[in-house]
């Protein structure tokens, strides 16, 4: 008896101390999804000019909007990386990547023209690990040795070192940035990155970001050990949970294991009906894809990844991993609802491999208090046609017109999954799966004139040379769903879709433009892009688990440029660091290495 009495007691002793350990590893969250988060301005108004704007009398129309106009200003940003306990779901797991002691991230903002600088410092220990952060969108013209990808444009920092990037905003919108450090971002480091520029559409209120990202319990370096390993009972790694904002209270009741779960709150809003709202969506995920929504409101996208969109509506949204979409929402008055849910769904049986696949949030309406329960009912979720398609081209129309040139090259893709010869499952392109040497990076070799690689074929570069505008043509020869990013540049999307191309181009006189575009299961896209950015670009599945298994390309743009380029000491510093550190220190390259 005294012996149960004892046990009970304890147990009640270790629930508070779990209780309280779950909530401090919350206090690593940060405001976003609280009630505490601002709205975001129309822009930073401590450099105004004469004509009211930072961007004088540039208009969305205009003005192409890669023409920035020169600011003059600097946006300081300092980080440190560290490891830190985190529990944005209730479940309290180990380890998390932290910025500055918070997950997600601090968001950077910006106005169009303006310089934003980021000194980021690597307090990355237990284990000691390399990172780089890559600022997604960002065109960094002039500047490509700042783009964040290791054995690329950059040494990793090593650990205890700092590096400093500095860029132009010179595109705005909505974007992000993350680790592009094997699959750390699925650890949680990545934020959001907000630049400020003219509007082609009107609205009262602008609520920033909202994140939308899957969630796994387990360590990303765990993940990464599975899906790397040749043990094919350990490839299927789902995630457990789906966050808005970094919020989504896990069901507790399927914990199995004991592990200290509870205390987590769902992302809220306070919105009035009749006011309209830009919201900022984001798919800052590893691996799923997410379809957006809200209870019994049609949403007006108006910009998807960094181009303004000629307004349209849709019911629900869908953002591959990588991808974002402005678009304004307007409360309606119509029932007697106080609070709506906001949803967000990874399905489709290609698209996903979520355990707990629905994310919710809440809209508190004109004024319903903190704590309301939505009742309202969920839009159709999409037919699963398992395409895992994008909005169509036809209705995603640049509100700036940009003509598309004729190519001067037409290039194809063809990407295969294998089970390589030592039993290690890799996606390849054209033939070859990408495999990171992290103490050369190629646009340093580049700007020595040393650009062809016979030796090393796994460096998968493409050498594209003096063409000035390059068509690609990829067709995907297995099932997964690719959201395939390019760097430096937006293409154009010229044909998505299930069969080979014919060779219609879908809005000739304009096509969709953007940053990242889902590439179906078995399916085919083509994508065309202007040699303005001299550079070694890379052009990859954001799918953290398949760029790990090597699903990645170089695309090298007018080498010759590359080496007139003047690359800043601390590139070769960073360098020489990095060979130090991995020369004293076992540097655990477990995947591709990006
Ligand atoms: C929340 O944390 C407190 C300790 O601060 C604990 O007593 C309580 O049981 C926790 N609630 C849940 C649902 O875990
Ligand atoms: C560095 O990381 C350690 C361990 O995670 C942490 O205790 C410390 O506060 C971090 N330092 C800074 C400056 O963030
Ligand atoms: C493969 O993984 C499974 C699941 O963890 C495990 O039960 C099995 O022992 C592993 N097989 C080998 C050969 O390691
Ligand atoms: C939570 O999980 C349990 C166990 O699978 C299930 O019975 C229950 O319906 C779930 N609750 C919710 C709200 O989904
Ligand atoms: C709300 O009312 C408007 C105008 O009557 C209508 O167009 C809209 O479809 C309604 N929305 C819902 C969710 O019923
Ligand atoms: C699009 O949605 C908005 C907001 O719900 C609505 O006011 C507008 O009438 C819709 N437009 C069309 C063409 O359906
Ligand atoms: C197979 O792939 C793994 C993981 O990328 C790699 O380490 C291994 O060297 C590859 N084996 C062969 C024979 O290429
Ligand atoms: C190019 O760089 C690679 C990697 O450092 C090196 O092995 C190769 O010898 C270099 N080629 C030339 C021509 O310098
Ligand atoms: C264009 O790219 C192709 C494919 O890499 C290459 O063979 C060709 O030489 C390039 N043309 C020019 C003018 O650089
Ligand atoms: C496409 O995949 C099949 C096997 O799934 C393979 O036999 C074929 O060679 C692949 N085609 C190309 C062009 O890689
Ligand atoms: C080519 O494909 C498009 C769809 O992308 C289709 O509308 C068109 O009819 C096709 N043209 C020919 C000649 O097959
Ligand atoms: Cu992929």
């Amino acid at each position: 008896m005294r012996g149960l009495i004892s046990l009970i007691l304890c147990a009640i002793g270790a629930s508070v101390v779990e209780g309280t350990r779950v909530q401090a590893a919350n206090k690593h969250l940060s405001e976003l999804g609280t009630l505490k988060a601002k709205s975001l301005p129309k822009f930073l108004t401590n450099n105004p000019l004469p004509s009211g704007y930072p961007w004088g009398d540039r208009t969305a129309s205009n003005t192409n909007p890669k023409d920035a106009p020169s600011t003059g200003v600097t946006r300081h940003y300092d980080f440190t990386i560290s490891r830190g306990e985190l529990a944005p779901d209730g479940y309290l797991k180990k380890s998390g990547i932290l910025i500055n002691g918070q997950f997600p991230g601090p968001m950077i903002e910006a106005n169009w023209g303006d310089f934003i600088e980021v000194k980021v410092t690597n307090n990355i220990t237990g284990p000691e690990e390399g990172t780089s952060l890559h600022w997604h969108g960002m065109l960094q013209s002039g500047t490509p040795w700042y783009d964040g990808v290791p054995s690329v444009s950059q040494c990793p920092i090593a650990p205890g070192g700092s590096f400093t990037y500095r860029f132009q905003a010179s595109v705005y919108g909505t974007s992000w940035y993350h680790s592009h450090y094997s699959a750390q971002a699925a650890g949680g480091l990545f934020g959001a990155l907000v630049v400020y520029g003219p509007s082609h559409v009107s609205y009262d209120e602008d609520v920033g970001p909202i994140l939308l990202a899957d969630w796994f319990h387990k360590d990303y370096f765990n993940i990464v050990q599975n899906i790397m390993s040749t043990n094919q009972s350990l490839w299927a790694n789902p995630s457990d949970n789906t966050l808005i904002n970094g919020r989504m209270p896990y069901n507790c009741s399927l914990v199995k294991d004991g592990t200290p779960c509870g205390n987590a709150s769902y992302s809220q809003f306070k919105f009035t009906t009749g006011k309209t709202y830009r919201l900022r969506l984001i798919n800052s995920g590893a691996a799923g894809m997410e379809y957006f929504s809200i209870d019994g409101h049609q949403l007006t996208i108006s910009a998807i990844d960094l181009v303004d969109i000629v307004p349209y509506n849709v019911t629900v949204v869908t953002l591959g991993v990588g991808q974002r979409t402005d678009v304004l929402f307007t409360p309606n008055s119509n029932g007697t609802a106080k609070a709506i849910w906001m949803r967000t769904l990874q399905s489709g049986k290609y698209c996903q491999r979520a355990a707990n696949p629905e994310g919710r949030a809440i809209i508190l309406l004109n004024g319903a208090p903190e704590g309301s329960i939505p009742t309202t009912t969920a839009w159709p979720p999409p037919v699963d046609d398992g395409t895992c398609k994008n909005e169509p081209l036809e209705n995603s129309v640049p509100y700036y017109v940009e003509t598309l040139p004729e190519p001067s090259v037409t290039y194809t893709i063809v990407i295969n999954s294998i089970i390589n010869a030592t039993g290690h499952q890799q996606y390849t392109m054209n033939g070859y799966p990408f495999m990171a040497d992290y103490n050369d990076p190629l646009l340093l070799l580049a700007n020595e004139k040393n650009y062809s690689y016979p030796y090393n074929p796994e460096w998968n570069v493409i050498n594209f040379d003096r063409n000035t505008s390059m068509r690609v043509v990829i067709w995907n020869n297995n099932t997964g769903p690719h959201p395939m990013h390019i760097h430096g540049h937006d293409m154009y999307v010229l044909y998505d879709g299930n069969e080979a191309w014919n060779g219609t181009i879908v809005n000739p006189q304009n096509p969709q433009r953007r940053d990242t575009h889902n590439l179906r299961p078995h399916g085919w896209m083509v994508m065309q892009y202007n040699a303005d950015n001299p550079g070694v670009w890379p052009f990859h599945c954001h799918i953290a688990w398949h760029l790990s298994m090597g699903l990645y390309v170089n695309l090298m743009e007018n080498p010759q440029e590359i080496s007139q380029y003047e690359i800043p000491m601390v590139m070769k510093q960073t360098c020489d660091d990095w060979d130090q550190y991995s020369s004293t220190h076992v540097v655990e390259q477990i995947d591709s290495g990006v």
